[in-house]
């Protein structure tokens, strides 16, 4: 391409209008396009208005003076006049057209990441099957968002779906968005940038904070797509290559239940469900497992693993008395381990559903008599 990240050169005009460094190839195109199509506009604009300003001043009507004749035609004038600025559009066009392929062109042997959008979340599943448990705040105070680590120069393709509203997957560092829909994949290809050596960010993971090579770009929702919108963010972190592979071995490692489940629940399920017992768009899962249900039929029944596991998979199979019915279904993005997780950690909060590994209960993974209450009442309300 013909400009590259080695001839970015950033001014205050830039600075003011991009507010961060391109952090692509393609970001110092669009950066570059922009500003041709700016000083293009600009040309035009000061043109136009001065000559309108310097006759209207000129060809004032004066006391005395006879107004002049107008020409009403002149072919070489309305021929130059057409085909200049004509031309100037091609020009844009031709180009924002080419780097518009550039993004959405996959590319062969690009890194190739599942991204999905839902109200109001990102998550990243890479090709192993690997999901980023890591979060922080983009700014000191805030709500934790994931971390979604890319290696450095290394070309990345994404493929998007959202599980219910239209989205927009937006890194401004790269100057590309991208919607993202239900029931179709869409997506776009970036090149990382190649880190320099004095870029570090901290990682949290450990047992301590530690400095390690990389450089974070924000992700966000450009796509107004209800209330918490304006929360829907993420890191994108850029770290070398084999700093990236010991974080998808890390992410991969055996993890116990109810931290898989907990980490599953921050990413995936807390815009909506509340483990503390304030009310949120679902139910708490603050003492939820174990404890009675009423329906929007009027029947009730105790929650038990069953009903959790249609709630996740068949959400509309039943619906709480009170709530609407818009929990997405997570068919096909939950899986039978990740499950597990789930119904571990939702036991682990209620004071009638211990975790399976704090007291051996629910060991063989049927739940039957689990319930401390004698669940005869299921029945009735299950017909
Ligand atoms: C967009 C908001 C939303 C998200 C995200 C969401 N849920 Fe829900 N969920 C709801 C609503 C609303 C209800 C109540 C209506 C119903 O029963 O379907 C509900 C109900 C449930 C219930 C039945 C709860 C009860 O008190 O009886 C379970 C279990 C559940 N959700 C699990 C999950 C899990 C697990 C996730 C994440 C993987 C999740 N939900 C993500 C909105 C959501
Ligand atoms: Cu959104």
């Amino acid at each position: 391409m013909m400009f590259t990240l080695a001839s970015s050169n950033q001014n205050w005009l830039t600075r003011l209008i991009f507010r961060s460094e391109p952090a692509s190839n393609a970001a110092v195109f669009t950066d570059a396009l922009f500003m041709m199509i700016f000083w293009f506009s600009m040309f035009f604009f000061v043109l136009l208005m001065g000559l309108m300003i310097y006759w209207t001043i000129k060809y004032r009507r004066r006391p005395g003076v006879p107004a002049p004749v107008s020409p009403h035609h002149n072919t070489p004038l309305e021929i130059i006049w057409t085909v200049v600025p004509s031309s100037g559009l091609l020009v844009i066009f031709v180009l924002g057209f080419w780097g518009y392929m550039e993004k959405v062109t996959p590319v062969s042997g690009a890194l190739e990441l599942k991204v999905d959008a839902w109200k109001w979340g990102w998550n990243i599943t890479y090709p192993n099957g690997a999901e980023s448990p890591e979060a922080q705040p983009l700014s000191e105070g805030d709500w934790d968002f994931p971390i979604f680590y890319v290696p450095e120069d290394t070309p990345v393709s994404l493929r998007m779906s959202s599980q219910d509203v239209i989205h927009a997957f937006w890194i401004p560092a790269f100057r590309t968005k991208m919607d993202v829909y239900p029931n179709r994949y869409t997506g776009f290809t970036f090149h990382t940038p190649r880190l320099r050596a004095d870029e570090f960010v901290t990682d949290t993971s450990g047992d301590e904070p530690r400095q390690i090579p990389g450089r974070d770009l924000w992700v966000f929702c450009a796509e107004y797509c209800g209330e918490e919108h304006s929360r829907m963010a993420a890191t994108l972190r850029v770290v070398p290559r084999n700093v990236y592979e010991a974080k998808l071995e890390s992410f991969m490692a055996d993890v116990e239940p109810v931290e898989l489940g907990r980490r599953l629940w921050a990413t995936r399920c807390s815009a909506c469900h509340s483990i503390d017992g304030s009310p949120g768009t679902g139910p708490t899962w603050k003492d939820s497992y174990g404890y009675e249900v009423i329906l929007n039929d009027g029947t009730s029944l105790i929650r038990d693993a069953n009903y959790m596991r249609e709630s996740v998979y068949v959400p509309n199979a039943k619906i709480v008395a009170g709530y609407p019915a818009n929990m997405p279904s997570f068919q096909g993005q939950i899986n039978e381990q990740q499950f597990e997780g789930i119904l571990a950690f939702m036991r682990s909060l209620s004071d009638r559903g211990p975790a399976p590994d704090a007291n051996g209960n629910g060991e063989n993974g049927n739940d039957n008599g689990n319930a401390p209450e004698p669940s005869d009442t299921t029945d009735g309300g299950e017909q």
